[in-house]
């Protein structure tokens, strides 16, 4: 049943008005922001490491530093996020041991492997210009410290997608096998990419609650259709084909028409048993794990500064 309080909440989110760490607010909008947060934030931390793999193997210097910054520009994501998500009240001690534990989910994008180095050219590409395409709206999404999170997480992804998109221009420029290889990667990371907006709008569990309470402002449906509208003409720039038979222009909607990603494996990738979910987790483990005596350390030497500080 619908409270006083839980109507003027709702009255609040339907005058555009933010809500801020200590305002009052329904246990479920609580609920909703710390799984949909902490699973970003996972996503940042684990989507580390797919492209992490490329680092000491991109092909020049320059490559290489690029590389580098993206990848830490994503660990920068996770904390800012995590940070979000605390203000909510749970700690980030608590999403990290869900995420080791195997509970916590994260983007199913981060479950395939990076065979090439055209697929760092196609996750800066694809993975980061589907990520912008459903982070654009979470902007104005109606929790204030998430929502501002956005802001400048957006900046740095559309430097992320800029730099994937030369990578494969470059490809797709250079040599028959190395265009081969740019079309290889769009074959494997298409499909994928596509799943990352969530299941098709009838089996969408959280839209209608979390699109009523202004933490989504689209539709995974309104978002993938965006997607591909932005990037069939990207490819076919960079003389690349897309692996849709089904793909077609349609003029009446003023979009394109296309298949249906396979929800089969979409599910199996959540449920765990993705081409990488068992080396992703082992490698989350054992960063944690390695990381033990810094740790300690950082312990130790708060103590002691509290012990000194109270003589
Ligand atoms: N993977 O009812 P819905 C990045 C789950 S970008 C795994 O439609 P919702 C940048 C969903 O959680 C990637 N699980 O759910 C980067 C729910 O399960 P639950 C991260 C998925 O929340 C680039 C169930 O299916 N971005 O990291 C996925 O309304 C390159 C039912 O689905 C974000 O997280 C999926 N693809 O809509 C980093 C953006 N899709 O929780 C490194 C914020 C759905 O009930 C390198 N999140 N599920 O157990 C969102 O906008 C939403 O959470 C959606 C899902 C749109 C992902």
């Amino acid at each position: 049943e619908t409270s006083e309080k839980d109507r003027e909440f709702q009255a609040k989110i339907d005058r555009g008005v933010r809500i801020e760490a200590n305002d009052w607010m329904p246990e479920g909008y609580r609920k909703t922001l710390i799984r949909q947060i902490g699973q970003h934030a996972h996503s940042e931390i684990v989507g580390q490491l797919p492209e992490g793999n490329w680092i000491t193997r991109a092909p020049s210097l320059q490559r290489k530093a690029i590389l580098l910054a993206k990848v830490q520009d994503e660990a920068g994501h996770g904390l800012y996020l995590y940070c979000a998500a605390e203000t909510l009240g749970i700690s980030r001690d608590e999403m990290t041991a869900q995420l080791l534990a195997g509970k916590a989910k994260y983007s199913s994008i981060f479950n395939y492997p990076t065979l090439t180095w055209a697929d760092i050219g196609a996750v800066g590409w694809l993975v980061d210009g589907a990520a912008i395409m459903n982070q654009v709206p979470l902007q104005r999404c109606s929790y204030g410290p998430y929502s501002r999170a956005m802001i400048r997480i957006c900046k740095e992804e559309s430097f992320h997608q800029r730099q994937g998109f030369d990578i494969m221009r470059q490809l797709c420029q250079g040599t028959e096998d190395q265009k081969a290889m740019a079309q290889d990667a769009l074959n494997r990371w298409w499909w994928p990419s596509l799943m990352m907006f969530g299941p098709s709008d009838k089996d969408s569990v959280h839209s209608e609650q979390s699109m009523k309470w202004g933490i989504k402002q689209n539709t995974n449906d309104e978002l993938r259709q965006k997607f591909v509208d932005q990037t069939v003409p990207q490819a076919e720039w960079l003389g690349l084909t897309v692996p849709d038979p089904d793909l077609a222009w349609n003029e009446d909607k003023g979009g394109y028409d296309f298949g249906e990603p396979d929800w089969t494996e979409f599910y199996e990738v959540l449920k765990g048993n993705g081409p990488c979910n068992r080396d992703r987790l082992a490698a989350r483990n054992k960063a944690w794990d390695d990381g033990a005596w810094y740790r300690d350390g950082l312990t130790a030497h708060a103590e002691k500064q509290q012990t000194i500080a109270a003589e």
